[in-house]
């Protein structure tokens, strides 16, 4: 039983993983000169998805408070990265603060601030379906075509429509139902 609700939970789970990884200054990089509050225009930051900030040798990143990115502190940081190449997932909402320590950078424009949302619930609009799919906006209507499937059938499985999540929603409930019962 343990199993099986494990594996209900990666089910559940699996859907709402379509993290995306941001580039930091896309091709540009990490690096002076650019303006980084324009690059975060039109972007949403939500719990799950990665920067990668890529930079040359005289550039590193360090997570800072506001106030440090306000006035473009260094030696506070929160966390600091170097390497040239730095991986960062969002793993909160809230708004996080980067910044380049190396003297003068900051004040260059090498300073990133970001709002990371919470993954579920309040995205209003749908990001693009996973591949495959090109059903419009809207809700479908549940079953195919009007035969409702029992919950714990084992013939379920022969009668897979063509709509896989379909199939997988009502094995989740299917399941769901034959542990609380
Ligand atoms: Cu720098």
């Amino acid at each position: 039983m343990a199993a099986v609700a494990a594996f209900l939970i990666l089910l559940l789970a699996t859907p709402a993983a379509y993290a995306v990884d941001y580039t930091v200054g896309d091709s540009s990089g990490w690096t002076t000169g650019e303006d980084y509050s324009t690059w975060v225009q039109g972007k949403t930051f939500t719990v799950g998805d990665t920067l990668l900030f890529t930079y040359g040798g005289t550039h590193s990143v360090d997570e800072v408070s506001k106030s440090d990115y306000d006035n473009c502190n260094t030696g506070n940081s929160i966390k600091s990265y170097n390497g040239g190449d730095t991986k960062i997932t969002l793993s909160s909402p809230g708004a996080m603060y980067f910044i380049c320590p190396t003297f003068g950078h900051c004040g260059q424009g090498m300073k990133l601030a970001i709002n990371v949302v919470a993954s579920s619930d309040n995205s209003p609009t749908t990001p693009s379906p996973p591949s495959g799919s090109t059903t419009p906006s809207g809700t479908p209507p549940t079953g195919s075509s009007g035969t409702p499937s029992p919950p714990s059938g084992g013939n379920g499985a022969a009668s897979i429509g063509n709509n896989g999540l379909m199939l997988g929603f009502s094995l989740v409930l299917g399941a769901i139902l034959a542990i609380i019962s």
